[in-house]
């Protein structure tokens, strides 16, 4: 009964769990004895039997820098599904995407100079999203226009990314009257409902149930819309976050879940707070397709996406897509970072080495390489989309600058005594008494 290493093989110890009872719940959590140090010895289980494993999370001997160990390869792969799949977009889709991670990119490295020159009107929470721009292009450029997205506080990819309005997003950040919130939001409560921007949140965890309700409407409708939830490695340890999945899975919601596994919760490693390999690993026992790709791939991220639509569509539900990347700067704000200079350097809980190994991945550059050596795109004209796209974001940081300030007296309109007011007035249309 026992193998080589004097504990019993998989098989055998199966028949022998069955064979006394044992139900199935107990011999699935046995996981595979064969592969691992998961095993009896004396008929008990000993004491070798552990959670942490070797991939970005589990590994209690997690230490910065070792993030440098899951680098995706220097260019995208140009074969392959994924690789055929974005090739075989008409060429405008395929350069709307570029366009897209270059505006993303353009607009949050000028804010992040301006805030830096200590600009005038510029001050709070900032959360860049530089160097995970893939994930957000990648997953929205396989929706349609009208499915809906849910973001977190690191939402500018995202917006940008679903169409959002990049004068209303700069005036928003330097709080004018402009702005997406008439200057009273900021940058984590940008909203455009008209683009099916369900809205930045500073609620680590709040995009899973903002997504499953708004793709429960779409369901209930009958209109075959999709919701994406964004969310970070941190956010995966909320427990709304399996108990969304599962609640999803139970209804066949679609929600795509798109994870994006920066292998950092503030400061805080992945490891210390993802007990498994991945975090697509949580809801494998849910029967729902789990992708996990490279998130500074755009192609590998526009197939996962795709295929979960389409899941999503023959009325499957949900899909689980876990998409590693890196951020360049801070959790928030720039420490570390210089005017003119991309990427922070120093931070006390990752190593330089890890942000520039990290950094020579970029997911655009590797982009325009694919797109070149493809032939779907000549560099010159891919030159062109990235001056267009600076000069929209200049235009943009103009518009912000010479947009009026918010009058104070609006606030109050604002307030949540401004909805009772609302509520009172609909009850009394209804003929109904408000209370
Ligand atoms: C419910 C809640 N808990 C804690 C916070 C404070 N907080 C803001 S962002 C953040 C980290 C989120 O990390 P992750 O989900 O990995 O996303 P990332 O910042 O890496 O994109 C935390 C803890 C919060 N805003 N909301």
């Amino acid at each position: 009964m026992e193998n080589r290493r004097g504990r019993v093989d998989r098989r055998t110890l199966l028949k022998a769990l069955s064979a006394a009872g044992t139900t199935g719940a107990v011999i699935s959590a046995c996981g595979d004895s064969s592969a691992g140090p998961i095993g009896i010895a004396g008929a008990k289980f000993d004491k070798t039997v552990r959670l942490a494993t070797a991939g970005p999370g589990g590994s209690k001997q997690w230490k910065p820098g070792y993030a440098l160990d899951f680098l995706p390869p220097e260019d995208m792969p140009t074969r392959g599904a994924a690789s055929s799949v974005l090739a075989s977009e008409p060429k405008e889709k395929l350069l709307e995407l570029f366009r897209l991670m270059s505006t993303s990119r353009k607009w949050e490295t000028t804010m992040k100079d301006l805030f830096l020159a200590g600009t005038d009107g510029l001050y709070g929470a900032f959360h860049t999203y530089v160097g995970e721009e893939a994930v957000a292009v990648g997953a929205i450029g396989a929706l349609n226009e009208d499915d809906y997205i849910a973001s977190t506080h690191r939402g500018h990819g995202h917006l940008i990314a679903k169409g959002g309005d990049l004068n209303r997003m700069s005036a928003e950040i330097f709080f004018k009257e402009s702005g997406y919130n008439k200057g009273y939001g900021g940058s984590m409560h940008i909203t455009d409902m008209s683009k099916g921007i369900m809205g930045m949140n500073g609620i680590v965890g709040a995009s899973f149930y903002m997504a499953a309700g708004a793709a429960l409407r779409g369901m209930i409708r009958g209109t075959k819309q999709v919701a994406v939830a964004f969310f970070g490695d941190g956010a995966a340890a909320s427990p709304y976050y399996f108990s969304a999945v599962r609640s999803c899975k139970n209804l066949n919601i679609p929600v795509i879940f798109v994870n994006e596994n920066n292998f950092q919760y503030m400061s805080i490693p992945v490891a210390d707070t993802v007990p498994t390999k991945y975090i697509s690993d949580y809801t494998k026992g849910l029967d729902l397709p789990h992708h996990l790709v490279d998130g500074n791939d755009l192609a590998a991220v526009y197939h996962a996406t795709k295929q979960a639509v389409e899941w999503a569509h023959a009325g499957n539900g949900p899909t689980v897509i876990e998409a590693l990347t890196y951020r360049w700067y801070d959790h928030s704000g720039f420490a570390g970072a210089r005017v003119g200079q991309e990427g922070a350097v120093g931070l006390p809980y990752r190593t330089d080495d890890e942000v520039r190994g990290w950094m020579t991945r970029d997911p655009i550059p590797r982009y325009k390489r694919w797109l070149v050596a493809k032939g779907l795109a000549k560099e010159e004209e891919l030159a062109r989309v990235e001056e267009e796209a600076q000069a929209a974001v200049d235009e943009s940081v103009e518009f912000a600058r010479i947009g009026a300030d918010p009058d104070p007296a609006a606030g109050v309109l604002n307030t949540h005594a401004e909805g009772a007011v609302l509520a009172s007035q609909f009850y009394n249309r209804k003929g109904a008494v408000a209370t």
